[in-house]
């Protein structure tokens, strides 16, 4: 067999499902998870197969080759520059904040105080209880993990929803289809988030689950919508960084490189509300389309 016909890849293999198998391959998943995934999406089981074998001999290929690309944690230049004043689709925002390795940021003025109220308004009547997500099954429950209250608008549900999405995507890159629903949070007088990843561990059980779509998360940008009178921000205890919320404000943080790692550093908290309310948007972007 031919070295090209060795490595050539199935014809109707979109690049964006073979980023998708090298991403979740780099990051340990296994190929019988793997295919459970693609057969889920349609794939026939002799399909995945195939192109499983293939981008996994690829990807070792590049492990054992040039074992320098894939250092872990290794991020790609940064974006975004302390100090600059950006153009985020119909704003102008100021980064106040970075870090690189990994790619942190704090962006002041995503949105105006009239656009957090608007938020708050169009959420305050149809909070629930904010669910986690459960690692073996992949399902949601309430856990002591996660105080506070919560709801979704789907992307562009309302105008203002649709606004953010495309700042957001002119300041990160990716694109508005990569994004999950926004999600409001409210937390009252000790409500927390405790620590967390937001990406999902490649060996829990329940991964191939809620990776189906969309794929693993790749960063995260949590907004705030007002200024809680005292405690409230958001915590990065690996970074020994800590952000205060405020209205209009916002951090953004990536987790997985260019190779598909992810960065462990990136766990974060919403820490206790100590007087006051704190109200925050998340908007959660996955490797593709979610
Ligand atoms: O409440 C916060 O500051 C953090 C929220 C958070 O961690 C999340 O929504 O994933």
């Amino acid at each position: 067999m031919s070295k090209n016909s060795r490595d050539a890849l199935p014809a109707t293999f979109s690049p964006q499902w073979q980023d998708w198998l090298a991403s979740n391959i780099v990051a340990g998943c296994i190929d019988a998870d793997l295919e459970k995934v693609m057969t889920g999406n349609g794939f026939s089981a002799g399909f995945a197969r195939a192109a499983i074998l293939v981008v996994r001999a690829m990807t070792e290929r590049v492990q054992q080759q040039a074992p320098e690309t894939l250092v872990a944690h290794q991020a790609d230049p940064f974006r975004l520059a302390k100090g600059s004043v950006l153009r985020a689709h119909d704003r102008d925002v100021k980064v106040v904040f970075t870090l690189s390795n990994p790619n942190v940021a704090v962006i002041e003025g995503l949105l105006s105080e009239q656009e957090c109220d608007e938020l708050v308004a169009a959420s305050a009547g149809k909070l629930e209880r904010s669910l986690v997500v459960d690692r073996d099954s992949g399902g949601h429950q309430v856990s002591h993990v996660r105080s506070s209250e919560g709801t979704h608008f789907q992307r562009g549900e309302i105008p203002l929803v649709g606004q953010l999405e495309k700042r957001i995507a002119a300041l990160t890159g990716f694109r508005v289809e990569q994004g999950e629903p926004l999600q409001i949070l409210h937390y009252g007088v000790g409500g927390e988030y405790l620590p967390h990843h937001d990406y999902f561990d490649p060996k829990d059980p329940g991964t191939p689950a809620v990776t189906r779509q969309g794929g693993q998360r790749v960063a995260t940008l949590v907004l705030y919508l007002n200024s809680p009178q005292e405690g409230g921000g958001t915590a990065f205890p690996d970074l020994e960084l800590d952000v205060r919320a405020r209205k209009g404000s916002a951090v953004y943080f990536e987790y997985m490189n260019r190779l598909g790692q992810l960065d462990a550093r990136c766990l974060h908290a919403g820490t206790p509300v100590v007087s006051g309310e704190k109200w925050i948007a998340t908007k959660w972007i996955r490797q593709s389309n979610y």
